[in-house]
């Protein structure tokens, strides 16, 4: 079912994959869109081959994205910068893309006492960003434990299993709903465009690459009057 769907993905188009369906979905369609990308859109679809561009839109889970790209499967992706910082692939950071806005941030219970991240030596830190975490305290020389879980970090200082979390913060009403308050933040994220490496790219991909991404730079400069058929090869 999936080879079938897939075998119509042209091979000489440009392929770049989005997140299929969560928080970075419909600003990612809406930002392709406003480059004036004509594209189909919907939940079932696993790919998208775009009208006026040859490029195809591969939809995948977010943290597949960096793999997919670094490995050549697609030759962009945008995603957050979280996922990148978290991930140890070889990926190039091409634009910041102006959504997507959230921190990496470590949090405590509101009634306990500790107050900056000295306070968390040897303390239980749980979170869904190990590497990021276990980096940060080891350039800071404070030795804690780490602990890894994938999803529901919040819960878990009511749990007992955690004196501090480590997650990302966008509103920060989840962690206010939780009893939870930010004491340190580790990064500023949002959603990126990523590429792999050039050198495996042929001629024309590079070419459609540099036009499409110059195309994208200015919808970021604020050049909306982007006209489609200027995009038409
Ligand atoms: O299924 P798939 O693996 O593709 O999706 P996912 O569930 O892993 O990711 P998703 O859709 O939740 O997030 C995708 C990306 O959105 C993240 O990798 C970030 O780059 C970005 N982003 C922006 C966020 C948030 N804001 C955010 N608030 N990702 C997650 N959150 C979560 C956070 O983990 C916490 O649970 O929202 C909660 C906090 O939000 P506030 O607003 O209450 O502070
Ligand atoms: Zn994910």
């Amino acid at each position: 079912m999936v080879k079938s769907y897939f075998k119509n993905m042209k091979n000489g188009n440009l392929k770049l994959a989005i997140q299929k369906d969560g928080r970075l979905t419909e600003d990612a369609v809406s930002f392709l869109r406003s480059a004036g990308l004509q594209f189909e859109n919907y939940k079932q679809k696993l790919f998208s081959s775009c009208r006026n561009f040859p490029l195809e839109i591969v939809y995948v889970r977010d943290d597949d994205i960096p793999d997919y790209v670094g490995s050549g499967a697609v030759d962009l992706g945008v995603v957050g910068q979280n996922i990148i910082y978290e991930s140890n692939n070889c990926v190039t950071n091409i634009i910041e893309l102006n959504f997507g806005f959230c921190s990496l941030s470590i949090a405590v219970p509101e009634e306990s006492n500790i107050k900056k991240i000295e306070q968390l030596k040897n303390a239980k830190i749980v979170t869904s960003y190990p590497n990021s975490t276990k980096e940060y305290f080891k350039k800071k020389n404070i030795s804690a434990n780490i602990i890894s879980v994938s999803g529901s970090v919040e819960i878990t200082p009511a749990l007992g299993m955690a004196d501090a979390i480590v997650d990302l913060v966008a509103t920060g009403r989840t962690l206010a709903l939780n009893n939870l308050r930010v004491i340190e933040k580790i990064y500023d994220s949002q959603a990126i465009l990523i590429a792999g490496n050039k050198t495996n790219l042929s001629d024309k991909k590079q070419i459609l690459m540099q036009k499409l991404i110059k195309r994208f730079k200015k919808v970021l400069s604020g050049n909306s009057l982007l006209s489609v058929e200027k995009l038409i090869l």
